[in-house]
């Protein structure tokens, strides 16, 4: 069978870097491995409009994935796709999965897989070719026709059958054996046009750089994270399987650096540990990586750091979120200021980078709050420090809170992203300006000070990077004009 998936265009305010989308080159791998004919179609490096390459490969079926930023340019995408080729279309990925029925009520999405998805995939490829099988002629119609019930007992499925009836149908138990999984199939990638994450060497876009996922899911709950995707129960690889597929990145692919995209990685320590051993054993050390999530800092000792330092970690994050002891508790991070101070404290004798994650305006943050974070940042002086506007997103407690208590100030799915200086919502005294003031004050405070600057410009990336670097400074640190009237208009409209 013909398999398209399709990352839809989408980029954001800010030159970020881009990447091969994981999830789509893990659904690409089993794809494969199933005797699929798979392309893989990234607008965001794409030349070519949707349109002709659907006319031209002709899929059986097609996959895109959605974000919440993405998901309205998934939509436009497979209507245009529809306009062009009858097939059924097959949305995924994390808003989707909490909110499939927005979606599926499209006339141009036939199926939403909710959570991860290889499984789910594999399945409705298998359903399809066996109808195929039976009806080479085939109209989507006819496939999803209620009589038929082909999906009726596909787990993880939101799907409309052809009366325009939505069926809800149970969750997929989560992936028990992550080996089994086929690495992610880069091969079907552009691998030349992206740049990468974050550059763990000093060439920046210069350097091939991989992403590699070693445990999925988090056992935590933090009332701000969208863990919508992957279950609770936390699943790690085995060390081996981890090492195998990093021999294949720097030996077969030509890996110059590796960007680990776990969420939190250090949950088991003794395997992370195991990990690093192997990798240093197997002269894999020698390739920087880094860890592009926050690991958590409560289980972030001196000694696994430094075996990971000696292991090729050139950085790590950790995510801080706020400076204010009860706002920390408030978030449910399980972890209190004093033992990020020694995460932190760790990380640095053993001579690895830092990466702190920050975030203006959570609900309940005051102008006190929020310059305790700015003064912890400060003082836990990471090389980066990078705040984030709060962003309610779906399926959140925080995006709870703020329906029942706060008042939204975006109603637009393209605005739900967090490098941006606009305040997501107002709650109690928490206004919009408020909120962009401090976010701009991090920034100059923290970056303003004599030892980042010098910092930064004694690396070659921003030097390299003068222009980009420098449009990003302009945005940051010059004010805009209050937001007073954005609200105002959402007020009238009776948005939230
Ligand atoms: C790496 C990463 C990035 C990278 C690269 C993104 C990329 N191209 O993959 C960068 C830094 C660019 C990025 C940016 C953003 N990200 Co991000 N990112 C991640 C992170 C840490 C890992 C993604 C990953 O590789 N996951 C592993 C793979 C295996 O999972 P997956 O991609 O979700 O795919 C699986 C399923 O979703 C499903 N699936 C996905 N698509 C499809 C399609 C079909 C057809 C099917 C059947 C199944 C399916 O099956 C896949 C395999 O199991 C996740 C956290 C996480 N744990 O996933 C956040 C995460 C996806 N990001 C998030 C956010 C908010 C953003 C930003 C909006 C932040 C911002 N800057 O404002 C931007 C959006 C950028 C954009 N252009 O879309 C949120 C998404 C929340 C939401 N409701 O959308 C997440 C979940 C983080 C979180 N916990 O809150 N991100
Ligand atoms: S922020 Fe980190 S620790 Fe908290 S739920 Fe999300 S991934 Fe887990």
């Amino acid at each position: 069978m013909r398999v398209a998936l399709i990352n839809p265009r989408f980029r954001l305010p800010i030159d970020t870097r881009t990447t091969a989308h994981l999830g789509l080159a893990y659904l690409a791998a089993v794809s494969e491995r199933r005797g699929d004919e798979v392309r893989v179609f990234d607008a965001d490096v794409e030349e070519q409009s949707i349109a002709d390459f659907v006319q031209e490969f002709r899929p059986h079926l097609v996959g895109i994935t959605a974000n919440t930023p993405q998901v309205k340019q998934a939509w436009r995408t497979a209507r245009m796709i529809k306009e062009v080729h009858d097939c059924p279309i097959v949305l995924g990925g994390p808003h989707v999965s909490v909110l499939p029925e927005e979606s599926c009520e499209k006339p141009y999405v036939d199926i939403v897989v909710r959570g991860e998805g290889e499984d789910a995939w594999i399945d409705i490829s298998n359903r399809l070719e066996a109808y195929l099988k039976e009806q080479p002629a085939y109209s989507t119609e006819a496939f999803m026709h209620p009589e038929l019930g082909i999906f009726e007992d596909c787990a993880g499925l939101t799907y409309k059958t052809s009366d325009g009836l939505l069926h809800n149908n149970p969750d997929r138990p989560p992936i028990a054996d992550l080996d089994s999984l086929p690495w992610p199939a880069y091969h079907f990638f552009k691998m030349g046009r992206y740049t990468n994450l974050q550059p763990a060497t000093d060439h920046v876009d210069g350097s091939r750089s991989f992403s590699i996922m070693t445990s999925r899911g988090c056992p935590y709950r933090c009332t701000f994270c969208s863990q919508s995707i992957m279950p609770i129960k936390w699943r790690s690889r085995s060390p081996e399987n981890v090492l195998a597929e990093w021999r294949h990145l720097v030996e077969e692919l030509g890996a110059e650096e590796i960007g680990v995209l776990d969420d939190s990685a250090n949950i088991r320590v003794k395997r992370l540990e195991e990990i690093a051993t192997l990798l240093i054993e197997n002269k894999l050390n020698h390739v920087p990586w880094i860890f592009v999530n926050g690991i958590r800092a409560n289980l972030a000792s001196k000694e696994m750091l430094g075996l990971l330092k000696k292991a090729g970690l050139k950085r790590t994050a950790f995510g801080v979120e706020t400076g204010n002891a009860e706002m920390l508790r408030s978030v449910d991070k399980k972890v209190d200021l004093d033992t990020i101070r020694q995460a932190f404290k760790n990380a640095k004798e053993v001579n690895l980078e830092t990466i702190g994650f920050f975030i203006i305006g959570l609900p309940g943050d005051t102008r006190k709050t929020m310059q305790d974070t700015i003064n912890f940042a400060i003082e836990l002086d990471p090389v980066i420090a990078n705040f984030s506007m709060m962003t309610p997103y779906p399926g959140t407690k925080v995006y709870e809170i703020v329906k029942r208590q706060g008042r939204m100030l975006i109603s637009d799915w393209e605005d739900y992203v967090f490098f941006d200086q606009k305040a997501r919502y107002e709650m109690g005294d928490m206004t919009a300006e408020l909120v962009e003031e401090m976010y701009r004050k991090a920034y100059r405070r923290f970056y303003l000070r004599p030892s980042p600057i010098i910092r930064r410009l004694k690396t070659k990336d921003f030097w390299m990077n003068l222009p980009r670097n420098m449009r990003i400074a302009l945005r940051t640190f010059i004010p805009k004009k209050e937001k007073t009237a954005l609200r105002k208009a959402v007020e009238a409209e009776g948005a939230l």
